[in-house]
């Protein structure tokens, strides 16, 4: 698989690194997630390589590499470890398959107290669902296992044991999807995360959009965060100076007719690229990124 069609750099290289892990076993709606970092990579080809937020071309700059697929969830940890980019800097971003992956990943890439910014329509927190304690129901149980404080965003189906943790454990912040719907609430988000310090994973899960947006998920839910939020979100975290972004994920899409799901996940995977690489002067760096080993018009 490659970005956009642009041509894989050597692991040493690379400035990104997109790992696919297309793991699917836990699912309780409908399947298809692991078709998504297929999907997500394939619709590059529809994408500009200029990036009109950040007003810059990230790949003329930055050399982009997609790895192998990892197919066993046991052996996701390891894979990262191999990689090596908790201490080089590059940036993991990990296309999904089910949300179950995030606490493999983030085993690998952050130490303790790191913050988990968490895009999601579900809480995610049940200490086990249908039998699996690593379920796509479970992560943010795990990610507090951890160590990590969580900031939960776009949520709107919650369990009541969920319900109950979050409004008494202190190392959850929750802005709940409703009360995004006020622009207070949303400067009330920017303004916190504008506020962090110190490691930071980004981890996204599709159903945190609204479903008119990207039907293309198991579990949709009514309501849900808009582009433009979304957008906010993004920016205000890559030009905060004061946190290390230790990785990202884009998790639970599934490929759907109209493509306009997968586009908004290619284009979310994009305005990470871009604004990261903005963040570490890339744009101010030599020219000689992926795009410039291709014909391009
Ligand atoms: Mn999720």
């Amino acid at each position: 698989m490659q970005y956009q069609s642009l041509p894989n750099t050597t692991l040493e290289d690379a400035d990104v690194i997109i790992l696919p892990i297309p793991y699917e076993k836990t699912v309780s709606g409908k399947v298809g997630t692991a078709g998504g970092p297929e999907a997500i990579l394939g619709i590059g080809d529809d994408l500009e390589f200029y990036e009109e937020d950040a007003k810059w071309s990230p790949t003329k700059y930055m050399k982009l590499r997609v790895e192998k697929p990892v197919l066993e969830y046991n052996s996701i940890t390891n894979v990262i470890d191999m990689l090596n980019v908790k201490s080089s800097k590059k940036l993991l971003i990990s296309l999904g398959g089910e949300h179950s992956i995030t606490p493999q990943i983030t085993a690998s890439v952050l130490d303790k107290n790191a913050t988990i910014l968490f895009l999601d329509a579900h809480a995610d927190m049940r200490e086990s669902y249908q039998g699996s304690i690593y379920s796509h129901a479970t992560p943010t149980h795990h990610l507090l296992d951890q160590g990590h404080k969580i900031i939960l965003v776009g949520v709107r189906s919650i369990f009541e044991s969920e319900a109950k943790r979050i409004e008494e454990d202190e190392n959850i912040t929750f802005f709940s999807d409703r009360i995004l719907q006020k622009s207070k609430a949303q400067e009330e988000l920017l303004e916190h995360i504008k506020n962090l310090e110190g490691d930071v994973y980004l981890s996204i899960d599709m159903d945190a959009f609204n479903p008119a947006c990207v039907a293309g998920v198991g579990t949709p839910q009514p309501g849900g965060i808009d582009w433009f939020l979304a957008l906010d979100i993004l920016e205000t975290l890559f030009a905060n100076k004061n946190i290390e972004i230790k990785g990202a994920d884009i998790v639970e899409l599934i490929p759907e007719a109209s493509n306009v799901s997968q586009v908004f996940a290619a284009k979310l995977l994009q305005k990470i690229i871009s604004f990261w690489g903005k963040s570490q002067s890339f744009d101010k760096s030599e020219m000689n990124g992926s795009q410039m080993q291709v014909e391009y018009e």
